[in-house]
């Protein structure tokens, strides 16, 4: 009989332990997903928490593109039908607009993609 009780603490602790894990903060960051093709970002608009690290992949669907928010510090490179990465962490809340940082021909300048970052 208490056998069985410590049978049934233990796997309710390891079933306790496998939920919490995940949410602890060792995860791995989240990733985001952006293709780059000309002349624009997919998706066009992100939102991010402040101080919530993540993962932008930037994935190229035809030339070679960039994506640079200078206020923030951050720039992703993607070689012609490639796939480039970049882990940070938001330090400031606002919106923010990313610009294509690889001229790709004649819509170059209008290539931008519009970042959130709320609290
Ligand atoms: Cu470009």
């Amino acid at each position: 009989m208490l056998r069985k009780l410590h049978l049934v603490v233990a796997t309710a602790l390891l079933a306790a332990l496998t939920c919490v894990l995940p949410a602890s903060g060792q995860a791995a960051p989240r990733r985001i997903e952006i293709t780059a093709k000309r002349f624009d970002f997919t998706p066009s608009e992100i939102t991010l928490k402040k101080g919530e690290p993540v993962v932008l992949v930037l994935k190229s669907a035809d030339v070679p593109h960039g994506l640079r928010f200078r206020e923030l510090n951050v720039t992703v490179n993607a070689g012609k039908g490639q796939t480039g990465e970049v882990t940070f962490t938001p330090d400031k809340t606002g919106t923010f607009v990313g610009h294509c940082s690889v001229f790709c021909g004649a819509g170059h300048g209008s290539m931008t993609l519009t970042l959130h970052v709320v609290e």
